[in-house]
């Protein structure tokens, strides 16, 4: 069964918990506390030398960084188009998450709300998270809004793995001091990937009642796709 080392308060790991929930798969989660280390012991270290999570684990095999899991767990199922051009704008904006979209947006939140007197340690890189955040914000709402009728989605006309790595840090971007208000088109997209049914909210766990030890067994048994 698939394993996902995993912070619940990570926007990188909840991609790929959302991902998980979206497509029915069953998984084991374990819970790493980067707050207090458990990512940089030598344990850690000898399965991601990155120390990061999230981290997935598919029958002894590990896989890092969020949207190569993404890209993994999408392979035959609708969130990954076949069409090459669909398919390669999908990675387009995964892409763009990585490079442009993540480095403030999702750097501001962890400094600002997560990390106790982060906003006194990192004051000098403020500044440059909400010119980066906001400038990424500009290009997401240019390309949703920005055709007659607006595109629902970012790549293929439907849901895909782009908008989930997207979605992840942009619904909590608030908690980065970002506003949404100048970005309806944002806004509109946002409330569509919440309303997509196996949805699930960044808090949520498998089932803990089935979990042996600390990891939890998440249900059901079928795959969508
Ligand atoms: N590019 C990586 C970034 C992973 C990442 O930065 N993870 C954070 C949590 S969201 C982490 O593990 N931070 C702890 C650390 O770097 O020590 C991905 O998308 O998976």
């Amino acid at each position: 069964m698939l394993k996902l080392y995993s912070t619940q308060s990570s926007g990188n790991s909840y991609k790929v918990r959302l991902m998980l929930a979206l497509t029915a798969r069953p998984f084991l989660l374990e819970e790493v506390d980067i707050f207090a280390g458990e990512n940089r012991t030598p344990e850690f270290l000898a399965m991601n030398p990155e120390g990061r999570v999230p981290l997935l684990d598919v029958d002894g095999r590990l896989l890092a960084e969020s949207n190569a899991i993404l890209f993994y767990l999408a392979e035959g199922t609708r969130f990954l188009p076949d069409d090459p051009l669909d398919r390669a704008e999908t990675l387009r904006w995964m892409f763009f998450e990585q490079n442009s979209h993540e480095p403030g947006i999702a750097a501001a939140r962890f400094w600002l709300r997560q990390v106790r007197g982060g906003r006194d340690l990192r004051t000098h890189d403020v500044d440059r998270w909400m010119e980066e955040g906001y400038a990424a914000l500009k290009v997401m709402e240019r390309h949703l809004g920005g055709q007659a009728g607006g595109r629902h989605y970012f790549a293929a006309d439907r849901l895909t793995i782009a908008d989930i790595a997207l979605y992840a840090h942009t619904h909590v971007a608030e908690e980065g001091d970002f506003s949404l208000a100048a970005f309806p088109a944002v806004r509109g997209w946002l409330e569509r990937v919440a309303a997509e049914p196996g949805h699930v909210t960044m808090d949520w766990r498998p089932d803990l009642a089935a979990a042996p030890g600390k990891g939890a067994a998440a249900g059901p048994v079928e795959q969508r796709g």
